[in-house]
C-alpha cells in the first residue's frame, strides 16, 4: 500500500516541472523538516525542476528553512504536495488548491482524505521519517544530501521528543542511523531545538508552579493575555513548555490553555496513554491520539473540555 503510493508519487514527480510543497500553519520541526527535506531532496534529484516551499512565517524555526516567493502562475502547472497536514483547513497557503495535482503525505489520523495521492502512515513516527523513507526506497532515483538529512533529522528528534514518545519505533530508529551517516551535526540541531529564551525558562518555571492536578490525573494550566504580557511571550512561544508536565509523575493527561487576542482559547492537549483526540474534535479540533489541539470559545468551554479529559481519565 505505501510502496504502491512511493511508486506513485515518484511518478508524479518525475512528471512534473514545477513541485510547490505546503505544510501546516504554525509550523513546528516536522512541518519544516518534511517540506524543506522534500524540497532539497527533489531539487538535488532533478536539478532541472522548480522546487519551491509555500506557507509563510517560519517564526523562530528559520534555522531549518524558509519560504519561497511563488507567484499564482507557478501554480499552473504545477504538482502540489502538502506535508505534515491532517486537514485542508490548516494548510499554509490557500493556493494548494491551484495545481495541476495535489498530494497529501502525512502520519496523521487519515480524517480528510484531500488530494489525488494520498500517502498517510499514521504508523510513522513523523511525516520527516515517511520522506526519508521514500528517499531511500527509491535510492537509484532519489538522491539524499547533506541538508535534506539534517532537516528530516529534524523533523524526526521534534516530533518524537528526541525519541522519548511512543511513536519512536525501530524503524524509526534505523532510519535515523541512515540519515546520521550524512554530513550534519546533530548535537547542534538538538541544542537549537531545545534551547529556549529566559522569558520562556520564566514562563516554564510559572507553568510547573501553577498547574492544577485533579485526581484523575488531569493537569491544566490556563495562560491569560495578561500572563502571557507579564512574561512577554507570545503564542508561538508557548510551544515550548506543552510537553513540561509530562514530567510530573500523577499526571496521566493535560491541557495547556491560551487565550489568544480575541479572547478565544487555544487549548494544547497531551496524553500519557488514554486518547484524547476524540475531545478535541468536539471542540473545533483534532489531531493525534496522545497529542491533539482544540479551541474553545470562553473559559465555560475549556472547563468542559476539562471535565471531558477528566471522564477520558477515569474510564482508562
Ligand atoms: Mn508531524
Amino acid at each position: 500500500m505505501t510502496i504502491e503510493k512511493y511508486d506513485q508519487i515518484l511518478v508524479a514527480i518525475k512528471e512534473s516541472k514545477t513541485i510547490i510543497i505546503h505544510r501546516h500553519k504554525n509550523p513546528d520541526p516536522d512541518a519544516l523538516g518534511s517540506q524543506g527535506g522534500l524540497a532539497e531532496i527533489i531539487k538535488a534529484s532533478f536539478p532541472a525542476k522548480k522546487v519551491l516551499k509555500t506557507g509563510g512565517s517560519v517564526g523562530d524555526l528559520a534555522y531549518l528553512t524558509t519560504m519561497d516567493e511563488i507567484s499564482d502562475e507557478d501554480y499552473q502547472e504545477a504538482l502540489v504536495i502538502v506535508a505534515d497536514t491532517a486537514n485542508t483547513p490548516r494548510i499554509s497557503d490557500e493556493r494548494y488548491k491551484n495545481g495541476k495535482k495535489l498530494v497529501k503525505i502525512d502520519h496523521h489520523p487519515n480524517d480528510d482524505a484531500y488530494g489525488d495521492i494520498v500517502l498517510v502512515n499514521t504508523n510513522a513516527s513523523s511525516t520527516s521519517e515517511i520522506i526519508a523513507d521514500f528517499c531511500f526506497y527509491n535510492k537509484d532515483e532519489l538522491k539524499m544530501t547533506d541538508e535534506a538529512a539534517k532537516l528530516l533529522y529534524a523533523g524526526i528528534v521534534g516530533d518524537t521528543g528526541r525519541f522519548l514518545y511512543p511513536a519512536t519505533t525501530p524503524k524509526t530508529m534505523r532510519i535515523v542511523a541512515d540519515l546520521m551517516e550524512f554530513s550534519f551535526k546533530p548535537d547542534e540541531i538538538n541544542r537549537k531545538m531545545t534551547a529556549m529564551s529566559q522569558k520562556v525558562a520564566h514562563l516554564s518555571g510559572y507553568v510547573l508552579q501553577n498547574i492544577a492536578i485533579d485526581p484523575s490525573g488531569v493537569g491544566k494550566v490556563i495562560l491569560t493575555k495578561a500572563i502571557m504580557e507579564q512574561f512577554g511571550v507570545t503564542d508561538a512561544e508557548t510551544s515550548a513548555i506543552v510537553s513540561l508536565p509530562s514530567s510530573i509523575e500523577d499526571i496521566v493527561l493535560w491541557g495547556i490553555f491560551v487565550e489568544q487576542s480575541d479572547g478565544h482559547y487555544r487549548c494544547r492537549l497531551r496524553s500519557k496513554g488514554p486518547i484524547i483526540n476524540e475531545v478535541a474534535k468536539k471542540h473545533d479540533g483534532g489531531g493525534h491520539p496522545l497529542a491533539s489541539g482544540a479551541n474553545a470559545k470562553d473559559l465555560v468551554e475549556v472547563n468542559e473540555i476539562i471535565e471531558q479529559l477528566i471522564q477520558v481519565a477515569e474510564q482508562r
